[in-house]
């Protein structure tokens, strides 16, 4: 799918007519970018339809060079353009504090052209020298660099997850380990990973650490010694390993999942209590060890409950683990339903029979089609009577998977003003309405915030679809007042999505806790397109946990009578 790439070389050529002071073309550009960025099936089909005019902003001039993009990867106009300003526009402004002005400024006067020239003429204080820019520019830009070097080194949890076990995996196939265990931001379910943390016991510590560097996805081995290994992985991905004597094995696996924040409070009590904790143990003064080998035993040393590691941010898990008032979160094995997926009548790839298959055979036992409804020709999406023959489909459909609950639902759209395009006289017909903001994502926040309100107060929509429609690392979140939304959706009976596409996970956990104060139920939903897309249910479930929800929280968690009757035609 070249729709990034596309929206990118649009953006530079409108931000290079800025510069040139050209009147009205950027805002053309701009807009065509933006239509395509949010296009959400590829550029590629379009062009080949010849449909790319039908998108908005795009007129024949702007239409022939998204195709020549498409045809060549690039885009002769683009390159003349560059030409005058030869610089990595879109990699500079990705960092706070430096737009297209300020990269022209820095070009022209030090010959910044990219982000490691950018580095480099802020640590050695050259950007403060430059007119119109000075010394707190500079600082926010060192601040803006870092957090794009932090950011760009991560990977998401949908990517790492996987990795993770596959090594654990091959490890334990070595025989020369007695346990494999993943710790680190990993074992916390956060979004993205910064690197891979694996605990490991083993008879034979010396070859167990050889086997580890010697895996077949390590290009790079960082360190090796007979109790820590560390290497990269294909991908540029990190990985440590520790190995630990038995005896200590649960006061590393609590040391080593973190999260630092978590452990610093947790040492903290300890002391209070005459008590050392390391990554040995928990040591009374006199240097006897209360504990260590497994890590509930570390929890209860301290008089806490066991906190389960997606709840170690330091965000008031010790407190509530002291009052015995941590939240039973919702169990992964709880949740046997994907309320989000697509099929091949919108922009999916399986077809209803296989997509049913297909969840099936993952342990799925309550699945609701989803499709998208056309909002505009060029996008793939249903007619109102395609819906209606969808529906039928899935009533005769689920007469042959009895072991399986179809739910006949649709993911419509929210226009500008929130409305909802869900065809009025086929609500009563759906199980299940998914309402999303797939156009005009920047809006002002106090128009954002209205929108996205009515939505989750119309009467048809059960769910709010991916609510913020952050892409991570790719997209912010809207701009919102997002209590206003949930305080709303709760009042309406509206869920909310925890989209589980790793990209998305949206909402995010922070979010999830900040709306369950509001008392919102949460719906969640793998978004799939290919069957291979339906294993990310887990991630929205580590999501869930993560923002404190129960199984009571949760629509996925209920049988299939109950959560009709929790809907709103229920
Ligand atoms: P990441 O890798 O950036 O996604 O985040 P983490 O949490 O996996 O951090 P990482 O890999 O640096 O270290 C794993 C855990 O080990 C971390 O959550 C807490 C613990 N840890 C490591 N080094 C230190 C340290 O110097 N002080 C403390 N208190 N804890 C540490
Ligand atoms: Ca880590
Ligand atoms: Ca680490
Ligand atoms: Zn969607």
């Amino acid at each position: 799918m070249k729709n990034a790439l596309v929206a990118r070389i649009l953006d530079e050529i409108a931000d290079l007519l800025e510069l040139d002071e050209v009147p009205f073309k950027p805002r053309a550009y701009r807009r065509a970018a933006r239509a395509i960025e949010e296009l959400q099936t590829p550029i590629e089909d379009l062009v080949v339809e010849g449909h790319i005019r039908d998108l908005p902003g795009v007129g024949e001039a702007i239409a022939e060079k998204v195709a020549e993009i498409v045809r060549t990867g690039k885009l002769r106009y683009h390159e003349e353009l560059k030409a005058k300003l030869p610089v990595d526009l879109h990699a500079l402004t990705q960092v706070d504090g430096v737009g297209p002005r300020t990269a022209k400024l820095l070009y022209e006067a030090l010959g910044v052209r990219d982000l490691d020239d950018l580095a480099r003429a802020a640590a050695e204080g050259r950007i403060r020298t430059v007119k119109g820019l000075g010394e707190k520019v500079e600082e926010k830009i060192l601040r803006g660099l870092a957090e794009v070097r932090r950011t760009e080194r991560r990977i998401l949890l949908g990517r790492a997850l996987p990795l993770a076990r596959d090594l654990c995996g091959r490890l334990l196939a070595t025989g020369l380990f007695r346990r494999v265990e993943p710790a680190g931001s990993l074992r916390r379910g956060k979004e993205t990973v910064g690197d891979l943390d694996l605990l490991a016991i083993s008879d034979r510590p010396a070859e167990a650490a050889a086997a580890f560097c010697a895996l077949p996805a390590v290009v790079e081995v960082l360190a090796h010694g007979p109790k820590k290994a560390s290497v990269r992985l294909e991908g540029g991905v990190q990985c440590d390993l520790r190995l630990v004597p038995m005896a200590s094995f649960g006061a590393a696996l609590q040391y080593f999942t973190g999260s630092r924040e978590h452990n610093i409070r947790l040492r903290e009590r300890a002391a209070a209590r005459d008590l050392k904790l390391s990554e040995y143990g928990v040591f009374r003064a006199d240097g006897a060890a209360v504990a260590g080998e497994d890590e509930a035993g570390v929890y209860a040393a301290l008089g806490l409950a066991f906190i389960p590691p997606e709840l170690r941010e330091d965000r008031g898990e010790i407190a509530a683990a002291e009052a015995g008032n941590l939240p039973p979160l919702v169990e992964v094995a709880a949740v046997r339903s994907d309320l989000h997926v697509h099929t091949n009548a919108s922009d999916g790839e399986m077809s209803l029979d296989e997509v049913v298959h297909a969840a099936r055979s993952q342990g799925i036992t309550c699945l609701a089609i989803t499709d998208h409804l056309r909002f505009a020709a060029a996008i793939p999406g249903l007619s109102p009577d395609d819906l209606r023959r969808q529906i039928e489909e899935v009533r005769r459909l689920a007469e042959r998977f009895p072991g399986v609950t179809i739910l006949a639902g649709v993911e419509a759209n929210i226009a500008r003003d929130g409305t909802v395009d869900v065809p009025r006289d086929l609500v009563p017909e759906l199980d299940l309405v998914v309402a999303s903001v797939h156009s005009h994502l920047r809006l002002g926040r106090a128009e954002m915030t209205e929108r996205l309100a009515r939505a989750v107060e119309d009467e048809g929509v059960d769910v709010l679809g991916h609510p913020t429609g952050r892409l991570i690392g790719e997209r912010p979140p809207y701009e919102a007042d997002w209590d206003e939304v949930f305080r709303r959706a709760a009042k309406s009976g509206t869920a909310l999505e925890i989209n589980a596409q790793p990209q998305r996970l949206d909402l995010s956990s922070e979010l999830v806790r900040r709306a369950l104060g509001f008392g919102v139920k949460f719906a969640i939903g793998t978004d799939a397109h290919v069957a291979s897309q339906l294993g990310h249910l887990e991630l929205g479930i580590l999501t869930a946990r993560r923002g404190w929800a129960t199984a009571n929280d949760v629509l996925n968690t209920l049988s299939p009578a109950a959560l009709r009757a929790a809907l709103k035609r229920g």
